[in-house]
Order: C-alpha cells, then sequence, then structure tokens
C-alpha cells in the first residue's frame, strides 16, 4: 500500500507541563487529547534525537485506550521528520520488555512506548509516552531534561498528510520515504526467554500433572506474550492465563500487580484447590507479583532470592556480575550480595538509573520494591521474566515457593517490608510534609524514638558510577541502629495531586521470630514514621490508600 502523502509544518505554542517523571510522561487522557499536547512532546524527541533521521525507530504499547490515535501520529511524524524506519507491534501493542528486546535486536536508535503502565486506562483514565535510547532504555535524565526544555521552546512540528495505517495485519510498507513494518509484538521476546531458561525442564513441571498455576494478565498487555510462552510454548494447562485479552480499559480494573487490585488471582493461592504458583502483570507488563500457595514474596525478597539462587537458572548459571536495588527497595539483596562477594549499588527509584550500570556490565540483576525485577537480557524490568525466572527455580529446585523463600530467610535473615501510600493528597500539603523533614534531617541522628535510635538521616543523592552525572533529594532516608530503615518520597508517576510514599524496612536474623506476622513487626515504625513526618496533620490523612 503506498499512501499519496504531503508533510505539513503545524505552528504551536508550548506547554508549560511536559517534563517527564520516573518513566516518562503521564497525564491524563484527555490532556493528552489537547490539540498539540501530544504532537509537541514527540516533536521534541524529533528535534533533539537528531540520529533518528535516516535512523530506526520502534514504536508499540500497553494497548490502553487513545495507544492507536497516538501511534497513528507517532507513524506520521516520524515519516514527517526523516526516519528512515518504523518498526511497529501488530495492533500497535509491544510490552515495555518487548520493546526494549525490539529496540535492542534490531538495533534500532531508540524507541517510543506509549503507556501509563499500571495506572488505570479508558477515556477518564491515563496516557503515557516515553523514549527509550538506543541500549533499549528509559532515557537517562540528561535525555528527558534537553526533550523537556526542548518542549518549553518549540513553536512548530512536521506531520505527513495521509491515511491511517493499517496496524493489524504483519505488513511492511510504505509512507512517503519511510518504511513501516509491522512485526508480530511476541515472537522475538518469547525467542530470548528461551534462550535465557530451561523451558524443557518447565514444561515437564507441567506435564507432571503435579503442578498448576495461575497468571493474571489483568485484560492488559501480557495476555498475548503469556498465552504464547505459558500455554503454547510450555504446555501449560488452558485456563492458566486468566484476564487475558487485552482492554482499552483493562475491564474497567487497576493494572497494578499487588496483593489489593490483583486480589482475584491472589484467591486462587489459597483454599482446597489452591494452585502451587501464580502471578500477575501490570498494564506494560514490566511489573511482576509472586506468590505460592497461601505465600506472597515481597519484591524485595524475590529480587534476592533471585540473587541467590541464579546458578541454577541457565541464562544465569555463570554467576552474576553484580546485583543493584532502588534506594527503597529491602537491603534483602545486599546480604547476598556480601556472602556471595558480588557488587551491590543503591541507585534512585526508577529503571532508568540501572541502564548505565547494565550496559558497563557491572551488574545483571536488578530490582524494585514496586514488583520490578529484570536483568542484563533487556534494559527494562520485566514481568514475564520474573514469572519464568521462577519457574525455572521450581523446576529445578523441586520446592515449593515457600520453601524457597523461608530456607533464604534461615541463610540470610529476613528483611521484613511494607510500603504505605497516600495517593492524591494536596500537592502543596506533600510537599511542605518533605521540606519540613528536611530541615529537621541534621537533628535526628542519636535521637530515640520509640527504643529506636537513629543512626543516620539524610536526603539520598546518588552519584552514576559510570558517568558521573549527579541525581540528587532522591527520598528522606531515616535508618537505624539495629538496620532498621524508615523513607520517604513523593511519586513521579501520578497524574492527580501528590502521592506520597512511605517504605518501611525491618531487619530479623533470627529465625525463631521470622514467621511473625509482617503488620505486627512493623507496627512501631509505622508509629515512628507517622509521628515524625506528622503526616495526619501535614496531609489530612489517618490511614494510607494503599498497604503493600
Ligand atoms: C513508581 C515506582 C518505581 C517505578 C515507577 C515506574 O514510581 O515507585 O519504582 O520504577 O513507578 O514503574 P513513583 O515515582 O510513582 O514512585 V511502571 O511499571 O509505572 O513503569
Ligand atoms: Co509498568
Amino acid at each position: 500500500m503506498d499512501n499519496p502523502v504531503a508533510t505539513s509544518t503545524i505552528s504551536t505554542q508550548p506547554f508549560s507541563d511536559q517534563r517527564p517523571g520516573t518513566s516518562g510522561l503521564r497525564k491524563k487522557v484527555s490532556v493528552f487529547q489537547t490539540p498539540h499536547y501530544l504532537e509537541n512532546f514527540v516533536q521534541s524527541i524529533f528535534d533533539t534525537r537528531t540520529d533518528l533521521r535516516g535512523g530506526t525507530l520502534a514504536i508499540g504499547g500497553d494497548g490502553r485506550y487513545y495507544n492507536r490515535q497516538a501511534i497513528q501520529t507517532i507513524i506520521r511524524m516520524a515519516a514527517a521528520n526523516g526516519v528512515a524506519r518504523v518498526i511497529v507491534g501488530q495492533g500497535g501493542l509491544l510490552s515495555t520488555p518487548a520493546a526494549s528486546c525490539i529496540i535492542r535486536k534490531y538495533r534500532t536508535n531508540g524507541g517510543i512506548i506509549l503507556s501509563a503502565s499500571h495506572n488505570p486506562g479508558g477515556p477518564d483514565g491515563d496516557f503515557g509516552i516515553k523514549f527509550n535510547t538506543a541500549n533499549g532504555g528509559p532515557a537517562p535524565e540528561a535525555v528527558t531534561e534537553a526533550i523537556f526544555a526542548r518542549t518549553l521552546e518549540i513553536s512548530e512540528y512536521r506531520i505527513l498528510e495521509s491515511e491511517d495505517i493499517d496496524l493489524d495485519s504483519i505488513n511492511t510498507l510504505s509512507l512517503g520515504e519511510t518504511r513501516v513494518e509491522i512485526i508480530d509484538p511476541v515472537t522475538d521476546y518469547a525467542a530470548l526467554m528461551e534462550e535465557l531458561f530451561d523451558f524443557k525442564r518447565i514444561r515437564h513441571l507441567f506435564n507432571a500433572g503435579l503442578f498448576r498455576m495461575r497468571f493474571d494478565a489483568m485484560h492488559a498487555i501480557t495476555g498475548p506474550y503469556a498465552t504464547r510462552i505459558l500455554e503454547e510454548m510450555l504446555e501449560a494447562e488452558p485456563g492458566t492465563v486468566i484476564n487475558g485479552e487485552p482492554l482499552e480499559d483493562f475491564g474497567g480494573g487497576h493494572p497494578d500487580p499487588n496483593l489489593v487490585h490483583a486480589r482475584e488471582v491472589v484467591a486462587l493461592t489459597s483454599g482446597r484447590n489452591a494452585v502451587d504458583f501464580a502471578a500477575a502483570s501490570d498494564g506494560d507488563g514490566d511489573r511482576n507479583m509472586i506468590l505460592g500457595r497461601n505465600f506472597f514474596v515481597t519484591p524485595s525478597d524475590s529480587l534476592a532470592v533471585m540473587a541467590a539462587n541464579a546458578h541454577h537458572v541457565r541464562g544465569y548459571a555463570g554467576g552474576l556480575r553484580g546485583v543493584a536495588r532502588s534506594m527503597p527497595t529491602s537491603q534483602a539483596v545486599d546480604r547476598v550480595a556480601e556472602s556471595l562477594g558480588l557488587d551491590c549499588y543503591e541507585t534512585p527509584t526508577g529503571w532508568k538509573f540501572f541502564g548505565n550500570l547494565l550496559d558497563a556490565k557491572r551488574i545483571t540483576l536488578c530490582g524494585e520494591e514496586s514488583f520490578g525485577t529484570g536483568s542484563d537480557h533487556v534494559r527494562e524490568k520485566d514481568g514475564l521474566w520474573a514469572v519464568l525466572f521462577w519457574l525455572n527455580l521450581l523446576a529445578v529446585r523441586k520446592m515449593s515457593v515457600q520453601e524457597i523463600v523461608h530456607e533464604h530467610w534461615r541463610r540470610f535473615g529476613r528483611n521484613f517490608y511494607t510500603r504505605y501510600d497516600y495517593e492524591e493528597v494536596d500537592a502543596k500539603a506533600a510537599s511542605v510534609l518533605m521540606d519540613h523533614l528536611q530541615a529537621r534531617l541534621a537533628d535526628l541522628p542519636g535521637s530515640v524514638l520509640d527504643g529506636y535510635t537513629i543512626d543516620y538521616a539524610d536526603n539520598f543523592a546518588y552519584t552514576d558510577p559510570v558517568d558521573g552525572s549527579v541525581s540528587e533529594k532522591q527520598g528522606v532516608r531515616i535508618g537505624f541502629t539495629d538496620g532498621s530503615r524508615i523513607v520517604y518520597r513523593l511519586s513521579g508517576t501520578g497524574t492527580a495531586g501528590a502521592t506520597l510514599r512511605v517504605y518501611l524496612e525491618a531487619y530479623e536474623p533470627d529465625t525463631e521470630k521470622q514467621d511473625r506476622e509482617t503488620d505486627a513487626v512493623m507496627q512501631p515504625l509505622v508509629g515512628i514514621a507517622t509521628g515524625l513526618a506528622e503526616i495526619e496533620a501535614r496531609t489530612g490523612r489517618r490511614e494510607p490508600t494503599v498497604i503493600t
């Protein structure tokens, strides 16, 4: 199909609110539908990433409402801006990790991913866009700041006048001078998974008839990936994948794989007919929740268990180069690193901070407390990868999820962990709360609160060991002499008001005390954390919106 085309240059005015947050630019759908809003941001990418002219760009999204329209616009703009080749997932779909895989495999000059991840979708929901660089990873701050600076001075954008192109057939077509390739979104990613994991062994686990699992795709992007890999390639029983059809509004749900929003799959892990293993993934497929029978694995523990057991898994049998975790993630993986003699890095929140460490081969595995784990196989966190990692481990070790984690605690100690989220609080109140904490930091070390002695108190600053770039004010940390920790930070992914996150961690080396309930263990720290920040007085919130 060759469309008749003409390039238009459209005048526009800057928008002042296009600074990307933790993971790209996220706004309400209605904001993205404002005339020129999407176009301004996309043109700013083309204006600052000049190697895209004559280069290759990957495009795909999580299938949420507005995905298709946005992709049509971006393809036309890519053509008008001289991109030689565009690779698009069929139906406009690509999970975030699959997009990363495709950028790397086809050596593109970058990719544009449309997603607001775990945020709800639909006409009243959220939409998002982010640019990934040629390494497949989210653009580092220097790049997002350059794009943002450009959005503040933009006066025109270029777009091809053409009919919509057919995104639904696998095909290669021309749009003006640009070659547009519509590819299967799953095939390349599935091939990569097959290299990393022992599919034969996992298939045997399913076929032996003694093991059942459920994977909740939450009506989001991982449905087609999980169905192909788990049910077709690994021969898990039909019905293993639930909510597997991607829907524009995620069926009205909140595609966030935690104990609250993924309660449907959580319920399948208890009772007489309980499955042995269950998992869920988020809107764009980069997050994962891991469950055993009657058992929840915290994401921080999941990372630590993976690090301690990586040698059992084919793709990592040669050993790990090092590990990294985001600052608020529990220190469980640090203990593994120490015991195995591995380097361990603490980075600010957001996957973009792992990119340099992965590229420089300083680390192999990394993770975040927010249900994110990944490795050097791509440059994004990867939900289904984590599920396959666990499946491979279960197949090799012939133990239950709970047995594996309990064994881990006995060996390394247990890091109890909880996160309190106060969503949509008044933005001003939230920033005053953080300022107030900041002002108290210098006086806190040495003080005793409810029997806990404060060892250090600071606002986390990170110097990237590879390029020397500095990121300041990444969250307030209060460390206690017994290894417990409280962290406060404001979310960088929300679209309404501010979200205050409070992260709590307590270390328990005594095996006799490791089976206590997390709630009970955390109570004293919750009291200290809410008191110190004066949360109720400053936000009007007695209770958090979500506890994970
Ligand atoms: C949250 C998480 C962070 C994660 C980010 C993007 O950011 O805390 O760990 O990297 O979301 O994940 P924030 O700034 O809201 O705390 V995703 O799956 O939304 O792309
Ligand atoms: Co996500």
